[in-house]
């Protein structure tokens, strides 16, 4: 069965169309108007192999905070509606990825119990014109629309684009090992018995 969803999502502030393959090959078409998002996007289905469509407008004339928060919250959404049962799934995932002097590290579980720790200092409040304070809103509304449990922890790093690109890298690589399906689980990864 195929594990795709997608969510148009429309509001005065944005307007967000979003489709998720999350057994993809990592190709993306990506429209929006936060080149350094479309950036993060590109780089997450891609390592994540995923295969990601996202077409966005918003009002970035006021910033790109509510255009970065509602692709997080579609994205989110996607990701929740394509594990559909979550039956036959690792669950967990767990990844470390460097960027040049930056390593992060991203602990997830599709628990369906939203909570976000994050564990991140930007020396810098601006990548080109992107707010790196948004990087914890998009996570934010990312874990809590997909109702996992995520961890972010950049261990060290001195330049901003590289730490919040090894996270974005982390979080695919992560994701990409919970939603993993291996054929030794029979049913859902819980003792609970539902996730
Ligand atoms: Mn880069």
């Amino acid at each position: 069965m195929a594990r795709t969803a997608s969510v148009e999502r429309n509001t005065n502030e944005t307007q967000i169309s979003l489709a998720l393959d999350i057994d993809g090959e990592g190709q993306s078409k990506l429209e929006t108007p936060v080149p350094f998002m479309t950036h993060m996007l590109d780089l997450f289905a891609k390592h994540g192999q995923f295969n990601l469509t996202v077409d966005a407008k918003g009002d970035t004339e006021v910033d790109d905070h509510h255009t970065t928060e509602d692709i997080g919250i579609c994205l989110g959404q996607v990701l929740k509606e394509a594990l559909g049962d979550k039956k036959g799934i690792k669950r967990y995932g767990n990844a470390f990825v460097p960027m040049d002097e930056a390593l992060a590290q991203v602990v997830v579980d599709l628990s369906n119990r939203p909570h976000l720790e994050i564990r991140a200092d930007f020396p810098s409040q601006k990548v080109g014109t992107f707010d790196t304070e948004l990087v914890h809103e998009f996570l934010w509304k990312l874990a809590l629309e997909a109702r996992m449990n995520l961890h972010v922890i950049v261990h060290y790093g001195q330049n901003t684009h590289h730490i919040i690109e090894a996270i974005f890298k982390a979080l695919a690589r992560a994701l990409d090992e919970a939603t993993t399906i291996d054929p030794r689980i029979k049913g859902v990864p819980s003792t609970k018995g539902m996730l």
